[in-house]
């Protein structure tokens, strides 16, 4: 059966219960359980484990044996022990003097308890604290050999990895879909240790210097006295510091446009962002910047879409991920390197490769194929691996070694450093979801959380006490050796080379990439954001800004703040458009794709079972939304309805398709809300399907509607004729139309106007 089934099959059961509270209280009495939740009094087998997640539990998250003899499953045990293993026969009740009396210190069970809880919570991430992430496999296509001794980029190596996309602002309770650069981090678990790419889904960066990042992420937080906004740009401390420190201006750009509110993890790029040296076998070196490109294509919500998610679904990104895996639509990506000449100067057409505002667009050095991820399997628990996976830009095997990037020289610090606050000591590597598969053999000992039982007694080398243990190992076995690069003499200076100094040239290229709508949503999103600012001097700062962009881009943001636009002070670079940096104009799959068919008892049952199976065949996911859950129809021919017009919103569908409306003068699509409207839509449609169907059709999405539904489209205002509007006789053939749109990820031509 195909497994995406399950996905829509899940249908949410309410909890059942007899709708009384428990029994009033009787002194001495305790309360009575509900009798609907009755307790069993033995033991019985536990659910399975679901097959996407870890596996046994004598195995880390990672897969890799811990060895510990403890059940790593949580409630998998018989009977409840506290923390040292002794059974407890009630854990509901603090030990008391006498049912009404006061509870006693001596209650170990309590305070052992309650000493966990309070201390269940770690600091989240400073950056990048609101995440979600997937275990996976790296298989490698072998074609980086010529260029890197990376025994995990050899042909056809097969290497575990984790993988935990983020927002950067947000707090880790935040909504995922608010405007943002994401964060891409993955470990791969290779046999020489483990590597870590730590990029985003931009492949440039605020500042040029480390230094500045406490100052940009200070500016990008929630004001200090208020704690507002959260997880958002559009504020004056951001503005203030972007528009102060120009150097900021095309990461900005990228924020604005379309690439900072994506409509999944899934359909994300990724970037390594500074350039890395790869040392081949001979010891010869390649300049490379890394790029994860992901087969469904790089898509997008739109501003109106992404702020709704924010409300009806915080975790949209999150849920996404973990349904998509659950259901077996494994997210795919390929790792690509572009490659560069190491020269002394590590410039490649002018462009400073040391300088992470730069890209080096795809036109001139083309992305070339190294490997494909594969995210196949959840986390079991998230605080054990999601939140305490440690990434470091500094955890590097041998055949990739780093450049002088001054951004990536402050981070080779920062990654260690903050895990012993937020991971509580130096010892995090231990955690299982850190712990390498590579044996390790280091001489660090003690520290707070040290799980290893270390033998021997001379943690020091040369010894002769532990047989001389260990040995250091050379380039010919598998040693990490740094690069003997010569580093350029001079003063030690704090200046930043003369090549930093062109803030306005990429940005540029970048707008000129842009399609018509990708740069109506850019015009849109600065409008929106600058207007949630109250200073004028940023505002005005900012338009500066953008006149020295382009003075269409400004005139067009000016005139929605209501201020004059201004001249450009800076003379603007003559740079060719790079086609690759546009979503707009490809055909993408459509696998994994979420499509709303609409409809109600008396419908068309048999085009709905129709369209569900061509949506299922086409690797799709179909959502019934009806009136009520439950069931439509009878017997075996039943559809299970996933959505109830009370749950579902647009947001969540990728197309609508609207079933076959019942006999004339039936009531599909009404309700007695509708009725009740007295102004309400005409043919009764209930408010919420108009709801739908028109943010579906704001938002560009392929809609649909067969034998009679369409009486909906026109309740909603949605003309029958307009671009990606599909009307047809039958079901499947109407989905077969509206598959074609989805492959465009929007019907683009719809969007006229701001969104
Ligand atoms: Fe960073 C986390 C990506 C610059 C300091 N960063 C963090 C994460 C990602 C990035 C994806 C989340 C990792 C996870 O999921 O656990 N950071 C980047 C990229 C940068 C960048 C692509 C520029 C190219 N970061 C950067 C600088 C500094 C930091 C310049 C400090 C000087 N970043 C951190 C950090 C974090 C972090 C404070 C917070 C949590 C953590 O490291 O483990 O050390």
């Amino acid at each position: 059966p195909n497994p995406l089934k399950r996905a829509a099959d899940k249908v949410t059961e309410a909890v059942q219960g007899d709708g009384k509270g428990p029994e009033d209280g009787i002194p001495g009495k305790p309360a009575p359980q509900s009798p609907t939740l009755a307790e069993p009094t033995e033991p019985i087998e536990p659910l399975p484990p679901k097959p996407d997640q870890s596996g046994p539990d004598t195995m880390s998250p990672t897969g890799q044996a811990t060895g510990a003899a403890r059940a790593r499953m949580a409630q998998s045990g018989a009977y409840l022990t506290d923390a040292q293993g002794v059974r407890r026969y009630d854990t509901d009740h603090s030990l008391k003097a006498g049912p009404r009396g006061p509870v006693l210190l001596q209650d170990h069970h309590l305070r052992e308890k309650v000493m966990h809880f309070d201390h269940e919570r770690i600091p989240e991430r400073v950056v990048h604290a609101r995440g979600a992430a997937a275990h996976g496999v790296f298989t490698s296509y072998g074609t980086a050999s010529s260029v890197t001794k990376a025994a995990f980029l050899a042909p056809g190596v097969e290497t575990p990895v984790f993988v935990r996309f983020s927002t950067v602002l947000g707090s880790r309770g935040s909504a995922d879909t608010v405007r943002d650069t994401r964060g891409f981090a993955t470990k791969f678990y290779t046999e020489e240790g483990v590597f870590d790419l730590v990029g985003n889904n931009m492949p440039v960066f605020f500042i040029q210097d480390a230094i500045k990042f406490p100052d940009i992420i200070h500016a990008g937080k929630p004001h200090p006295d208020r704690e507002i906004p959260q997880a958002q740009s559009a504020h004056d401390t951001f503005w203030d510091f972007v528009t102060l420190h120009t150097e900021a201006t095309h990461h900005t750009l990228w924020n604005m446009s379309d690439r900072g509110i994506p409509r999944s993890y899934r359909m994300m790029e990724g970037f390594g962002v500074h350039t890395f040296r790869l040392v081949a076998e001979d010891g010869s070196t390649t300049l490379v910047k890394f790029h994860w490109k992901p087969k469904l294509g790089v898509h997008s919500l739109v501003w109106e879409e992404a702020q709704l998610a924010g409300g009806v679904d915080p975790d949209f990104h999150r849920r996404d991920l973990a349904d998509a895996i659950e259901a077996g639509a494994y997210p795919e990506w390929e790792l690509g390197i572009q490659t560069f000449p190491d020269t002394p100067d590590q410039m490649f057409e002018g462009i400073d490769l040391l300088d992470a505002t730069n890209i080096v667009p795809e036109e001139l050095a083309p992305v070339q194929p190294i490997g494909r991820l594969t995210l196949n399997r959840n986390p079991s628990n998230f605080f054990a691996e999601t939140e305490q996976v440690a990434f470091h830009v500094g955890h590097l095997v041998p055949g990739i070694d780093i450049t002088d990037d001054p951004l990536l020289a402050g981070r080779l610090f920062s990654y260690l450093d903050t895990q012993i606050t937020r991971l509580g000591g130096p010892n995090f590597a231990q955690i299982p979801i850190n712990r390498p598969h590579a044996p390790v053999n280091d001489m660090h000992r003690d520290g707070f959380h040290q799980d290893a039982v270390h033998r021997g007694v001379a943690p020091y080398r040369p010894n002769s006490l532990d047989g001389g243990c260990p040995f250091l190992a050379g380039a010919d076995n598998g040693a990490y050796i740094e690069t003997p690069v010569r580093v350029p003499e001079g003063t030690k200076v704090r200046e930043a080379p003369e090549s930093f100094s062109d803030h306005f040239s990429q940005p540029r290229r970048f707008w000129l990439s842009m399609s018509a709508v990708e740069q109506e949503h850019i015009v849109g999103a600065y409008t929106f954001e600058l207007g949630k600012c109250y200073e004028q001097a940023v505002k005005e700062r900012a338009l500066q800004v953008l006149a020295n962009i382009d003075p269409g881009l400004c005139a067009r943001v000016a005139e929605g703040l209501g201020l004059p636009a201004p001249e450009a002070t800076v003379p603007f670079a003559d740079v060719e458009p790079s086609p690759a940096l546009s979503q707009v104009g490809q055909v993408w799959p459509t696998e994994g794709r979420l499509v709303g068919i609409v409809t109600a008892d008396g419908g068309d049952l048999d085009g709905v079972r129709a369209v569900r199976e061509a949506v299922l065949g086409a690797d799709m996911v179909p959502l019934v939304v009806a009136p009520t859950g439950g069931t439509l129809g009878t017997g075996d021919d039943a559809v299970t309805v996933q959505r109830t017009f009370v749950t579902a919103r647009s947001i969540e569908f990728d197309a609508v398709l609207v079933a076959g409306a019942p006999a004339a003068g039936g009531d599909a699509y009404g309700s007695r809300d509708a009725k009740a409207l007295p102004s309400g839509p005409p043919a009764g449609t209930d408010p919420r399907v108009v709801q739908l169907l028109a943010e579906a059709y704001r938002h560009g999405k392929a809609i649909g509607a067969w034998a009679g539904g369409e009486a909906a489209l026109e309740a909603a205002g949605v003309p029958v004729d307009a671009p990606g509007v599909v009307v047809g006789d039958d079901g499947a053939a109407t989905l077969e139309r509206v598959r074609e749109l989805m492959g465009a990820h929007r019907v683009w031509e719809r969007f006229t106007t701001t969104v």
